[in-house]
């Protein structure tokens, strides 16, 4: 019989080849106008990741453009829920989904082409080492870094938000808010998502500080950030207002010195 160690075969769970199996996962919410276009150069331009659209019923008819996608390259797949519930609880399902299928490494990506390609390379290197980072986030406020033609107040919310954050929760991270990343598997596994409750951008923050509290490094990897060229942008007060009192909260607890593991 083969030694299961060296016998070739798929690469599973259970077995490591020289290269981590990479999942790129994308929530979708009316993203028709960008989707195939955004998908399609990452495939075109990444050989060796797979590409899971996690889609909230769209009404807009993504959902049925990431099928079409998933008929035509057996990379891609589909993740169709029923209701629309946040960025947060579209990623969970996402990311138990890359844990089912057996992947090392998982990657955050919007489906509105503001997440640069050319940075993929760079964030899956910075996680490759299994004693390094587990979490590699795609930066805009590091030195390196940077946003073109955002509108200003964007820019300046961003900033504020993410001061606001590295101050109040004691965190050495300057974009915990940013959606373009990523995590081993390990790291999500100690990030006990089982009671994940932020549905916004919190949710950034949130992973950050979990990946952190579990004792695992974070590093960030600068990226030029564009704001999407085409379709309706999601961020809304209520978001906003959702990060703000969680992230307080978070920091009051922290300074009680409870953490929530
Ligand atoms: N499945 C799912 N995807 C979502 C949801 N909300 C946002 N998204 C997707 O998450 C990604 C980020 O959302 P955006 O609207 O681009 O948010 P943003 O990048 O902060 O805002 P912009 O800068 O205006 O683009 C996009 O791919 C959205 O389609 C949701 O409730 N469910
Ligand atoms: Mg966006």
């Amino acid at each position: 019989m083969d030694d299961p160690a060296t016998a070739p075969g798929p690469q599973g769970p259970a077995s490591r080849g020289p290269r981590p199996r990479s999942l790129v996962v994308m929530p979708t919410y009316d993203e028709a106008e960008n989707l195939e276009r955004v998908a399609g150069a990452l495939l075109a331009s990444v050989a060796d990741v797979d590409l899971l659209v996690v889609d909230d019923s769209s009404p807009d008819g993504t959902g049925d453009i990431a099928d079409r996608m998933a008929a035509a390259d057996p990379r891609v797949s589909v993740l169709h829920r029923t209701t629309r519930d946040g960025l947060g609880r579209a990623y969970l399902a996402g990311f138990a989904e890359a844990d089912r299928r057996g992947y090392d490494v998982v990657v955050e990506m919007d489906a509105d082409g503001s997440h640069p390609l050319e940075s993929l390379p760079a964030l899956l290197a910075a996680v490759a080492d299994p004693a390094g980072p587990g979490l590699a986030i795609g930066s805009r406020w590091v030195p390196g870094g940077r946003v073109v033609d955002w509108a200003p107040w964007r820019g300046w919310l961003s900033r504020a938000g993410n001061t606001y954050a590295r101050l109040v929760l004691g965190i050495p991270v300057r974009d915990a808010t940013a959606g373009y990343r990523a995590y081993r598997l390990e790291a999500l596994r100690a990030a006990h998502l089982d009671d994940v409750h932020s549905r916004g951008y919190c949710f950034q923050i949130d992973m950050a500080l979990r990946v952190l509290d579990a004792g695992i490094p974070v590093v960030e990897v600068p990226i030029t950030f564009r704001d999407r060229v085409a379709g309706r942008s999601k961020m809304s007060g209520a978001i906003v207002l959702e990060a703000m009192l969680r992230v307080t909260g978070w920091g009051v607890l922290r300074r009680l010195g409870r953490r929530r593991r």
